[in-house]
């Protein structure tokens, strides 16, 4: 429909529009306020033409600010929820052609975060000015995408190809002070109303200067298009080592290697690379995984009141200084508990030595780190510990030994504190049973290493307080973990998957395959590293530990895979003692070994296997295939809410390749009637482990997806 003059009245000045236009004496603020992050909806780009036609018509405007309500972001780009649905007229490309025709001065004035589609507007300005905590960045590439409204061809004209090779194929946000450095933005003020404020003084000074305004796309950029071209095309060559199977960082460098042609070519070719991108498997995938992240918090009830002021961590080991480092990170108090003075020491230093190696890899300063390791302070008795808000237990694996801490803990920390255990499968809820506060008890699953992995498994106990769970929830997203809600059964969700997962992997390795083939084959799939490789780094013992415990029960009848246990009676404990599926000579790279084969080739002789090398296709449906089983039965457990956790939990913790989506996701793009197929052949061949899940089979009859569950 097209707009009238009334039309655009209408959507500018009604009393709650997406973006408003007031007059400010000769200059028109064009201000959007669409929150929580100013997204560029449809509602918002036809507010923003409308507001650009009213200020071009009004002959008493002499010059326009753009700039945003809300703080949080200037625009933090286009709308993600619109993506896949058909496009909404007017697309951001018209819009900001529209802001480059204005003929009057456009000056931004950008606080909080100005990313992807809000980055291209700013740019379609004649001038940017800053606050001083503003953030730029291209996210697109994270999304599977590339910027689709000019951001190729405007940010190289404005910082040169290489910088801008960098920044939209790399896809990280900088500050408001390297912006300026490079050249992005004009000025810096010290907050969002002073920008806005010289933002004005910058506009009535261009106005007063009578000049054609300073347009972004009538720049040229210093290289000749060869070279332009050359640069690009050597940089996508390092896009394809550093980020293998990757389709929109190598689009990004064809984008901007194009920035030397004229602008309108570029941006046609630009556009023609952003749809392809936006077609693609991938952008689906990773917009998936976006929203799964975010979603998974929602199954959280917001938290009311039980602020957690202060935390203790029970235990000084590799987690829990882990831990430790993710409060003193998040601003908050940290209390370690330990044993005795040495042990405590120990685990002091732990965390002591995560700040020494960010300080001395320039990630922090010597005074930030002061201020870290001073929110941290020890405690080598329960006493030291009564008055925290929350004690988070992270000692060894062993149930006897946690129900022990749980009961002292639940004698001597405050009422109405809330006691959780860093536990990877054991039971919350016979954890829980030790305490007097059941509601109070729950599973804070913390992947290794804690202060970096964004994975957060919220354990339910059976009697464990919805308030209990949002409290926590609300803590999680306030060290910057992902919470994941899980229920209690062994495994929680990522470990009950990653068990088949691991089974295969070493069945295979018996079949025939060798350690480093396996490997190889999923680190192709996309994953970050190969089971084994994997395996030895959490420590072979770990691993046969939990064996163990999973399969006390299991019927005799199942096969049960033999090299892990080799390994572990060779005394061969992984990367920590040299030796493991791989040999580490080094102390931490892998190299194949003939000892480990010659295990490997025992296990087959014992189980009369003739060994047959598996193909990498072979390798990655019997790992694969066998996640996806148990995740059917994970969600008809109620283990999981939906197939989306499962995914957020897999890639955020276990390393799948998020250009997939995660397992379900991927499965869904496979087809749940392939994936039948496949487990019922690999339940004739394999035996037992392989009794097709009762929802896979569901879902195959009925040609439906995980997503739907
Ligand atoms: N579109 C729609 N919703 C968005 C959104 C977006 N761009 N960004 C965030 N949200 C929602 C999010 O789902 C959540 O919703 C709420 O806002 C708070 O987000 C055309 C093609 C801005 C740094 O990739 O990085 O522009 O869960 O929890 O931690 O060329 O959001 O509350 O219902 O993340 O404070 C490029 C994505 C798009 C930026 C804020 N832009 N967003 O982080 O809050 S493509 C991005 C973020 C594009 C152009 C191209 C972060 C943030 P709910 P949050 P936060």
């Amino acid at each position: 429909m097209p707009y009238n003059i009334s039309m655009r009245r209408a959507i500018v000045r009604s009393d709650s529009p997406p973006v408003r236009l007031r007059k400010r004496g000769d200059v028109g603020l064009v201000t959007i306020a669409n929150p929580p992050v100013n997204a560029l909806s449809a509602a918002v780009r036809r507010g923003l033409l409308n507001a650009l036609a009213l200020a071009e018509e009004d002959a008493k405007i002499r010059a326009a600010v753009l700039t945003s309500s809300g703080g949080k972001a200037f625009v933090a780009g286009a709308d993600i929820s619109e993506f896949g649905s058909p496009p909404v007229a007017p697309s951001l490309p018209e819009v900001v052609a529209a802001m480059d025709a204005f003929s009057k001065p456009l000056v931004a004035a950008i606080d909080g975060v100005a990313m992807g589609g809000g980055l291209e507007i700013a740019l379609a300005c004649h001038c940017r000015v800053a606050s001083k905590n503003a953030r730029f960045g291209f996210p697109e590439v994270n999304l599977g995408l590339i910027p689709g409204a000019g951001g190729t061809q405007r940010l190289p004209r404005l910082c040169g190809i290489g910088r801008a090779l960098e920044i939209i194929a790399g896809g990280q946000s900088f500050g408001a002070a390297r912006a300026m450095e490079i050249g992005i933005v004009d000025e810096v003020a010290a907050n969002g109303a002073a920008a806005v404020k010289t933002a004005f003084a910058r506009a009535k000074r261009l106005a007063a200067e009578k000049k054609p305004p300073r347009r972004v796309s009538g720049l040229r950029i210093k290289e000749s298009a060869a070279s332009a071209a050359r640069i690009a095309e050597e940089y996508s060559e390092r896009l394809k080592k550093q980020k293998p199977g990757l389709l929109a960082p190598l689009c990004c460098a064809r984008a901007a290697g194009g920035a030397a042609l004229p602008f309108a070519e570029g941006v046609r070719h630009e556009r023609a690379l952003f749809l392809q991108c936006m077609r693609s498997q991938q952008r689906k995938a990773l917009v998936h995984i976006f929203f799964a992240s975010r979603n998974a918090a929602k199954a959280f009830v917001p938290a009311k009141g039980g602020e957690i002021v202060s935390v203790a961590v029970v235990g000084g080991g590799t987690m829990g200084a882990g831990i430790v480092v993710c409060l003193a990170d998040a601003g908050l108090p940290a209390i370690l508990l330990e044993a005795d003075a040495d042990a405590l020491a120990k685990g002091l230093n732990r965390a002591r030595a995560v700040y020494e190696h960010r300080r001395q890899s320039g990630r922090i300063s010597e005074s930030e780190m002061r201020q870290r390791l001073r929110l941290i302070t020890g405690a080598k008795d329960y006493g030291g510990i009564g008055g925290a808000d929350l004690i988070i237990e992270a000692v060894p694996e062993n149930m006897d030994l946690k129900k022990r801490v749980f009961a002292e803990l639940d004698r001597r920390c405050k009422p109405g504190a809330i006691l959780a255990s860093n536990t990877s499968s054991l039971g919350i809820g016979e954890i829980a049973a030790a305490t007097k506060r059941r509601g109070l008890v729950a599973g804070m699953h913390f992947f290794a290493p804690a202060q970096r992995m964004k994975l957060l498994e919220i354990v339910r106990g059976k009697e464990t307080a919805p308030k209990t769970l949002s409290v926590i929830a609300r803590l999680a997203k306030q060290i910057g973990k992902t919470p994941v809600l899980a229920g209690d059964s062994p495994g929680f969700i990522g470990n009950r998957l990653y068990a088949p997962y691991g089974r295969e992997a070493e069945f295979l390795l018996e079949e025939g395959a060798t350690p480093a083939q396996v490997d190889s084959a999923m680190r192709d799939f996309g994953m970050a590293m190969g089971p084994f490789r994997a395996r030895d780094l959490s420590g072979i013992d770990n691993g046969r530990n939990i064996r163990l415990r999973d399969w006390a029960n299991l019927p005799a009848h199942y096969p049960r895979p033999r090299v892990l246990e080799k390994l572990f009676q060779a005394g061969r404990l992984g990367q920590k003692n040299g030796a493991g599926y791989y040999r580490y000579p080094d102390g931490k790279t892998p190299v194949n070994d003939p000892k480990t084969l010659a295990l490997i080739k025992q296990a087959s002789a014992e189980r009369g296997i003739h060994r047959q090398k598996p193909s990498a296709r072979q390798i990655r449906e019997r790992c694969l295939y066998a996640l996806i089983n148990e995740g059917a039965k994970v969600l008809s457990e109620g283990v999981a809410r939906c197939a989306a956790d499962i995914d957020a939990v897999y890639v955020l913790g276990y390393g799948f390749p998020a250009r997939r989506g995660g397992p379900m996701f991927w499965a869904d793009s496979v087809g749940a009637a392939f994936i039948l197929e496949r487990v019922k052949q690999f339940h004739k061949e394999c035996g037992e482990w392989w009794k097709p899940a009762p929802l896979l089979q569901q879902l195959a009859k009925a040609n439906g997806k995980f997503a739907e569950v």
